[in-house]
């Protein structure tokens, strides 16, 4: 059978495309059956959309949503229903967690809960053989109830490696996944939330054996060129027995620089000492706030600003490069949270090359969305809304809307007062001093 997944770019696009079709579609192929990806680009039209997918002749069309996603994807898959007669498939954490919004959009035939793999293959099988497509797990018909959902896939290891030609690398610069599920309690975390959608079948926190990760990576080197490694874990480094292993492995057997995402509070100078040994070039972490009320009472990260600090300064001195998130216009936040926010981050950079800032956004299933439902936080057309990371769309008590963009331009300034005052850093004196003069400029109009 054909399957097509359609990647739905929105106001850019990004470095790889979404993962989870490529996990589906390599255990199809194994399978026999025929998986690839179309992607639609911001710039191209509906009715170009429209008659690329129809010419590749799918007999079923797979999408993966963010929330990001999902405000151009449901004009897409309306647009695309009259037109190609195949039946369409949504997941991802849009999905997931909006099940019945994305199912009451036309054009959409099913939504597939949670993990994707077992599922679609289930799917596939019985749209190929003609039979029912009513009660597969995880899968949910358009009209029906709600489907069970099937355990975890455990073990990991058993799944085939992703199909790598649907997430655009090039240069050899490779993405990986080692792990599903977060065991942290983030409040504006949907990814977490699998846990909870889980809870009552199992643990869905599950890690690959780091000889599957190795072997991955050792396979693609074999096949063509291998130069920089992207962990996409959203916590590379819990389970520090795991990470230890990998980084003795790794540095033996690989070598190659990659880079993490991490969280403060799991890592201290001898892991982070191993990372740099086994090639770790760069992590990213999240801060969020500088303000310990909001991190640990409104976001359930209780790292003390001493101990952020301290690990960046770690890190940096083992040679690791740092970039750190921050996030603006948390609900419960207020003005002088936001400056504290501000002031954490013109600190850290002493250690930090980069980072970066995002106004908070309430995703469908997280516990601050819910805190946004049930105080009337949320303007009522929220759902015809972008999902963006530039603006707020609530209606906070403490903080307006302004004073949220004011800090979002002040961290914006911040951030070109800092690339500059690097590139400054390797130029002539007199490079320096334009440079200098625009580095005031940004600092009197930002
Ligand atoms: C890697 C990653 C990225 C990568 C790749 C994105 C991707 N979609 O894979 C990059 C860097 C590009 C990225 C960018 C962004 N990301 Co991101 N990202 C992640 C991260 C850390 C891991 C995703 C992943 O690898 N999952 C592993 C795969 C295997 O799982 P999966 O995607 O859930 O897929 C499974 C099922 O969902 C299902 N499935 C998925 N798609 C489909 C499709 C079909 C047809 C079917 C049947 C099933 C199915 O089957 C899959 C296999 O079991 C997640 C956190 C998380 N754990 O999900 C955040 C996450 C997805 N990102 C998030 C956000 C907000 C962003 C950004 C907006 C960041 C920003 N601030 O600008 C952008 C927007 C991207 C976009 N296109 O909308 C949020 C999304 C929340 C939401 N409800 O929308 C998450 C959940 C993080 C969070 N903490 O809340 N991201
Ligand atoms: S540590 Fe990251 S992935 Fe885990 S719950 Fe917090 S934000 Fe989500």
């Amino acid at each position: 059978m054909k399957v097509l997944f359609a990647e739905i770019d929105t106001a850019r696009q990004w470095a790889c495309a979404s993962i989870g079709p490529a996990f589906i579609a390599a255990l199809l192929r194994a399978a026999g059956h025929d998986a690839s990806l179309y992607r639609a680009r911001k710039e191209d039209t509906q009715s170009k959309i429209v008659s690329d997918i129809r010419a590749a002749g799918p007999d079923l069309i797979g999408v993966s949503l963010t929330t990001r996603q999902w405000l151009r994807a449901r004009v897409l898959v309306g647009a695309i229903r009259p037109e190609i007669d195949a039946p369409i498939i949504a997941g991802g954490l849009h999905p997931t967690f909006s099940p019945t919004q994305v199912l009451e959009t036309p054009g959409f035939d099913y939504v597939c809960l949670g993990e994707g793999e077992e599922a679609m293959l289930d799917l596939v099988t019985a749209l190929e053989n003609g039979e029912p497509t009513s009660g597969i797990d995880n899968i949910w018909k358009a009209g029906e109830e709600r489907p069970a959902l099937r355990p975890p896939i455990q073990p990991m290891d058993d799944l085939p490696f992703m199909a790598r030609d649907m997430l655009d690398e090039y240069e050899g610069c490779v993405h990986m996944t080692t792990q599903r599920g977060c065991p942290f309690p983030c409040t504006y975390c949907a990814a977490r939330m699998y846990n909870e959608l889980y809870e009552d079948i199992a643990n869905y926190g599950r890690r690959r054996s780091v000889g599957s990760v190795v072997e991955e990576l050792l396979e693609i080197r074999r096949d063509g060129t291998l130069a920089y490694v992207i962990f996409l874990d959203e916590t590379f480094t819990i389970y520090r027995r795991w990470v230890r292993e990998f980084c003795s492995v790794y540095r033996e057997r690989l070598a190659i620089p990659f880079s993490i995402h991490a969280r403060v509070e799991t890592v201290n100078e001898k892991l982070i000492g191993e990372l740099a040994a086994a090639g770790c070039k760069h992590i990213t972490y999240g801060v969020e706030s500088g303000s310990l009320r909001v991190r640990r009472d409104i976001m359930q990260r209780a790292a003390s600003n001493e101990r952020i600090k301290k690990t960046f300064r770690r890190t940096r001195e083992a040679g690791i490069m740092v970039t750190a998130n921050y996030m603006l216009g948390i609900p419960g936040e207020t003005r002088d949270d936001l400056q504290q926010t501000y002031d954490l981050a013109t600190e850290l950079q002493e250690h930090a090359l980069d980072f970066g800032y995002f106004v908070f956004y309430p995703y469908p299933g997280t516990t601050l969305f819910r805190v946004c439902l049930d105080n009337g936080y949320l303007p009522d057309d929220y759902l015809g809304r972008e999902a963006n990371h530039h603006e707020s769309i609530l209606n906070l008590p403490n903080l307006t809307r302004d004073e949220i963009s004011e800090y979002y331009d002040r961290f914006t300034a911040l951030r070109e007062r800092q690339s500059l005052q690097r590139a400054g850093a390797c130029l002539s004196d007199e490079a320096q001093a334009t440079i200098r003069d625009s580095v005031e400029q940004i600092a009197t109009t930002g």
